[in-house]
């Protein structure tokens, strides 16, 4: 499961966000962390065709870090996966646009912080020594460069070698992360942020977090507000891990999985199980378009629309997965 943290100036609305997240989800472990299940359509539908017993969606962590930045939220950002910007679009005054340029700055400097020490280490390291610890320093001068000139790590044009070293850091700035504005009610996105900011009226949302699914989308559908933001803000924090979904199905359960993109066939076996991968044979591929198509998973083997894969396919959104292993 991936970690999504939560990162935004005081008062901007990451922890009345977090509480609303945490009605699809329950509080996980932490009370700074909740796990979300990725809404997808594409589940019910499947479960429908296979008469599956259940539904079980693919997840994403959430975690809550308070806005004046400690060294402690800090680290606690360096070990999410993605950020979710919250920008406050809400109250007197609100400047989101700014806010965002603000929160940009602050994780600038702490990677530049960061990168600093490093360098410093790396320096030392390299006297005397060989190719390794320079490149190692090498790297580091670029992404010192970058972060100087106010250039996050993610659009500074590294390569994968330099990103390689830069790792073990955990650059905040090399992290995806999506944008979202908290809303006033009855307000819309204002002009100015970025493409793909998501809109959401946190607190709205929030008040609804410990009502039943239905009463809840009644009581926002009379605020107007007709499709949970909260579902448009997982959707985009799982795009932005560069996730693909793939999906297995039977009378047990639909479910979806996530793999890093260019994963191959026994890889994502070994997201099921890790036997799946030791053992893994082949597997048996249903695009979901094609098993809709079908009316299910066998008619669509009768249709000759199932492939069999071996242990180099790189596995795409939306396949359907069979996997045949022995142990
Ligand atoms: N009107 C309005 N108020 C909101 C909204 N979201 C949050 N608030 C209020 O704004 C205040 C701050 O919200 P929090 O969620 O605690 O903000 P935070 O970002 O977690 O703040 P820190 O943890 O201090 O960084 C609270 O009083 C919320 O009730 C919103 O969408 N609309
Ligand atoms: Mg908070």
């Amino acid at each position: 499961m991936r970690d999504v943290g939560l990162v935004g100036l005081p008062f901007s609305g990451k922890s009345t966000l977090f509480t609303a997240l945490t009605r699809t989800g329950a509080a996980g472990g932490r009370d700074n962390q909740a796990v979300v299940p990725v809404p997808d359509p594409r589940l019910p539908v499947l479960a429908e065709l296979e008469r599956s017993a259940r539904i079980v969606p693919a997840q994403v962590r959430f975690v809550d870090v308070p806005g004046a930045l400690s060294a402690r939220g800090l680290a606690a950002l360096r070990e999410t996966d993605a950020l979710c910007v919250v920008l406050r679009a809400f109250g007197p005054d609100p400047d989101p646009g700014r806010e965002l340029a603000e929160i940009t700055a602050e994780l600038v400097l702490a990677d530049l912080a960061n990168v600093e020490s490093a360098l410093e280490g790396a320096r030392k390291r390299s006297r005397g020594r060989g190719q390794g610890a320079d490149r190692e320093a090498a790297a580091l001068e670029r992404a010192l460069a970058a972060l100087s000139a106010e250039t996050l790590l993610g659009d500074a044009g590294l390569d994968e070698e330099d990103r390689a070293h830069l790792r073990a850091l955990a650059p905040l700035t090399l992290k995806p992360w999506i944008v979202v504005a908290n809303l006033e009610e009855g307000t819309e996105l204002p002009a100015g942020l970025p493409d793909g900011t998501v809109g959401v009226y946190a607190s709205i949302e929030a008040e609804t977090a410990a009502m039943p699914e239905d009463e809840a989308r009644a009581l926002l559908e009379e605020f107007g507000v007709a499709r949970p933001g909260l579902e448009a803000v997982i959707a985009a924090c799982y795009r932005a891990l560069d996730l693909i979904t793939f999906l297995t199905t039977g009378e047990d359960e639909s479910r979806a999985w996530e793999v890093r993109r260019g994963a191959t066939a026994p890889e994502a076996a070994g997201v099921i199980h890790t036997d799946l991968q030791r053992g893994f044979i082949r597997a048996e591929v249903v695009s979901y378009d094609d098993v809709v198509a079908a009316g299910g998973w066998d008619a669509a083997k009768v249709r000759g629309l199932m492939r069999v894969e071996g242990k180099d396919y790189e596995v795409q959104e939306g396949d359907v997965l069979h996997v045949r292993f022995s142990v």
